[in-house]
């Protein structure tokens, strides 16, 4: 069956967590904002039942939010846990990064997402110096204590094999990386390193990164490069 994303054509941003788990199963899916233009998905939010991108529909039913669509999506695509536990355990993780990727938008945009980074600069600037040295090593190191716990053992986040939730910890990195090269150069994440890698590795996801399909960061996403506000570390 195919599936069909709305999101916004020129940004990786919250798409990017539902394209990637699409692209490690080798699902059929039409990107409809990348296809059709920004106005398919702006009609999709206009029809009413959802809020915001990223949207995912089959034949049947259509579900917004990235971790209830990864929560939809993990079974069908081979990318859950093998147990019921255990998939909570991942839902409740792939919410915390919803929250991490909030508290990542909101450096830039402090005031919420209708106020202009330039006309709040040095707003941006205090928030960042907070969420770079609290906040950013926090959701690291309970990631990364997450890993390193694992019963199962430390390649997977959750259970014995790679979930949606790696590949969102795989794009969390990336994202980082491209918005505070600096800052992250004086974080310690081995653990999260090797899962990017381990991620990167895959065969379906690296035909991937290196197609068309994917869409490098820019200053437009949820992971911006700001020298100003990555040297407030
Ligand atoms: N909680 C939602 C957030 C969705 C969201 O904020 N989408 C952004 C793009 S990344 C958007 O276009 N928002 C429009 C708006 O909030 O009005 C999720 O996790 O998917």
């Amino acid at each position: 069956m195919t599936f069909r994303l709305y999101y916004w054509p020129t940004i990786p941003g919250r798409g990017e967590f539902v394209r990637l788990a699409l692209e490690a199963a080798g699902a059929d899916y039409v990107d409809v904002g990348r296809t059709q233009g920004a106005s398919a998905v702006a009609e999709m939010i206009n029809r009413g039942m959802h809020f915001a991108p990223p949207i995912l529909e089959n034949d049947y039913e259509s579900v917004s939010h990235v971790a209830h669509i990864l929560a939809w999506l993990s079974y069908p695509l081979d990318l859950a846990p093998p147990n019921e536990r255990d998939f909570r355990r991942m839902e409740q993780l792939q919410l915390t990064v919803t929250d991490f990727v909030a508290e990542i938008h909101d450096v830039h945009h402090p005031l919420g997402p209708t106020v202009y980074y330039e006309d709040i600069v040095d707003v941006a600037q205090s928030g960042a110096r907070a969420f770079l040295h609290d906040r950013l090593p926090a959701f690291l190191a309970y990631f990364e204590r997450t890993l390193q716990e694992n019963p199962y053992g430390s390649d997977w986040l959750v259970g014995d094999g790679c979930t949606t939730l790696d590949l969102s910890l795989f794009q969390v990195m990336r994202g980082l990386r491209y918005a505070f090269p600096n800052a992250m150069r004086l974080m310690t994440t081995p653990w999260l390193n090797e899962l990017a890698l381990r991620v990167a590795q895959r065969r379906r996801i690296r035909s991937y990164l290196d197609s068309d399909r994917r869409i490098a960061f820019n200053n437009d996403g949820i992971f911006r490069h700001y020298p100003e506000l990555d040297e407030q570390v």
